[in-house]
């Protein structure tokens, strides 16, 4: 059996998550529900990234003394699991980076990289972002501020451990242009190999206790806590059994895909694989880093108030509406800008008029013509023009898989909603060329049992093609065509089949999936 690992970032647990957290997350489980689907052996992670200054702040802020973070931390975690299970991810574990399994991983993979002299004492002075949990060398910032978020920068001199990134430039540069998927989009890749042609420095991978002490001790010098950015990474492979299942770690290692933001990407298109080159292990398979929502033209953030918060968009119109809505709207990869206009447009449009009146019609003439029951799959008569109707509805609907492969595979989300649609609305216009109501009307009801069996296994084929991206109304479309068994259990080669519905079994309709917003 093929496997698949896929990774979110870890979440910052300074503040409750937004829409842009929310993104990353859905585009994950999206591509995990598919390839489960298509027979793969998946392992989606996510977690928390629960170490460092701008958490240890927001600690303070909240009312914890220095030396309770954990207790903040602990306070704040069930909100994102909270929000995981209202947005439907399914993940196959929850890491946080104060596991004690986490830690004892952090603290090896630093001794393995200090024997093998990738790691040294040095003094650091330079600037520091704690927003981004950044360092910034003199060179780059310039006397400006942030670089990357535009905020104000800390200054720092100080003793630190260094990681020498710049003795594996040359390796990283040559496995760049080896991989051509390591890091998608292409233009993604392009600006890391731009910024890989200055020399890199090497990394500050340690904070004082002192000065900053919730973190991961390093081994080796007890008065140091690891960068919370070094720490971070290793879940990765620390949530993978790296130290306790070899196993299993073996079986996925590497990842198949990190999906991060675009805002993240140098940690991990640059630190990460120099880390595990050091520590003697391979670079996951893709790094794909997704554009950013914005509100108004402006990134999301808490201090400028113009975030959006999915819980309000869940109550107002629905999970599966939100999911649909981030991952149709943009092309993954690039920037979005968040409107309620926009939302409410694609919601009417796609989701009411076309998915949804497509389901309640069919629906409709079951019940009208043939009591609720599943009509026999007869062929209508030959050669007419019905036949030929069918069979472009039978012939697209049936060869949507390969379109959802290739497309979900490159990570074109919209492309794969957009080839989903195609089969909609062809079914509709469907309905409007064979003219059902005539054959009804003429007493053909050869044609008529056609008609509505054909619809019937179009939307079969929709509701397990669009599981991955929308779960809720999937499992709903199952069940209102009286299928029991539950939609995870369905395959995607079963979308390449017709006539697998059962005649004279009992269809269920029931109230429209998506009521339009007025
Ligand atoms: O960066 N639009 O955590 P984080 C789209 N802990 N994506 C957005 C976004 C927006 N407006 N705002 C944030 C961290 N994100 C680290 C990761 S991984 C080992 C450590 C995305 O909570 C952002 O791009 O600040 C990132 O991928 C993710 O949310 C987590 O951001």
């Amino acid at each position: 059996m093929k496997k698949l690992y896929i990774t979110s970032p870890l979440y910052y647990v300074n503040a409750s998550p937004h829409i842009g957290h929310a993104y990353t997350q859905i585009a994950c489980d999206t591509i995990n529900r598919f390839f489960k689907m298509a027979g793969f052996q998946t392992y989606f992670m996510t977690g928390t990234d629960e170490h460092g200054e701008k958490v240890e702040k927001a600690a303070v802020k909240a009312g914890y003394e220095k030396g309770r973070e954990k207790d903040f931390v602990d306070s704040v975690v069930p909100h994102f699991k909270e929000l995981w299970k209202d947005l439907n991810i399914k993940f196959d574990f929850f890491i946080r980076t104060t596991d004690p399994s986490h830690e004892k991983t952090v603290q090896k993979i630093l001794e393995i990289m200090k024997s093998k002299d990738d790691i040294y004492k040095g003094h650091y002075n330079g600037w520091f972002c704690t927003p981004c949990e950044t360092f910034w060398t003199e060179l780059q910032v310039k006397g400006k501020p942030c670089p990357d978020c535009g905020r104000r920068l800390e200054k720092i001199e100080e003793a630190n451990y260094f990681f020498r990134l710049s003795k594996y430039q040359d390796w990283l540069i040559s496995h760049i242009k080896k991989n051509e998927d390591f890091i998608k989009p292409d233009y993604r890749k392009n600006e890391i190999l731009s910024f890989l042609k200055n020399p890199l420095e090497d990394l500050c991978i340690s904070r004082p206790k002192e000065r900053m002490a919730w973190g991961v001790e390093l081994p080796f010098a007890p008065n140091f806590v690891t960068y919370v950015w070094f720490d971070a990474l290793i879940n990765y492979i620390s949530g993978m059994g790296f130290l306790d299942d070899e196993k299993k770690f073996k079986k996925f290692w590497p990842a198949d895909f990190h999906i991060i933001g675009k805002d993240i990407l140098r940690h991990h298109a640059i630190y990460w694989p120099i880390m595990l080159r050091s520590a003697g292990l391979a670079p996951p398979k893709t790094i794909f880093a997704h554009g950013w929502w914005t509100v108004k033209g402006e990134k999301m953030s808490k201090s400028k108030g113009n975030i959006v918060d999915p819980r309000t968009v869940i109550k107002l119109y629905g999970t599966d509406a939100l999911r649909y809505f981030l991952l149709r709207e943009v092309t993954f990869g690039l920037d979005g800008t968040f409107s309620e206009e926009a939302f409410i447009l694609r919601f009417n449009g796609d989701l009411a008029n076309d998915l949804g009146n497509l389901v309640n019609r069919t629906l409709t003439m079951v019940d009208k013509y043939f009591s609720g029951k599943i009509p026999e799959a007869r062929a209508g008569i030959k050669n007419s023009s019905l036949e030929g109707l069918s069979r472009g509805l039978k012939d697209k609907a049936t060869h949507l898989r390969k379109t959802l492969e290739s497309r979900i595979s490159s990570f074109d989300f919209s492309g794969a909603l957009s080839a989903i649609w195609e089969v909609i609305n062809k079914a509709n216009k469907y309905i409007e060329e064979s003219k059902p109501w005539e054959c009804s009307r003429n007493k053909n009801t050869k044609n008529l049992e056609s008609i509505i069996r054909n619809l019937l296994e179009t939307l079969r084929i929709i509701s397990i093609s669009i599981y991955p991206f929308m779960p809720v109304s999937s499992q709903k479309i199952w069940q209102q065509l009286g299928i029991k068994d539950g939609i995870e259990g369905a395959s995607l080669t079963e979308t390449e089949k017709w006539n697998l519905l059962k005649a004279g079994h009992k269809t269920c309709k029931d109230k429209p999936l998506f009521p339009r917003i007025v």
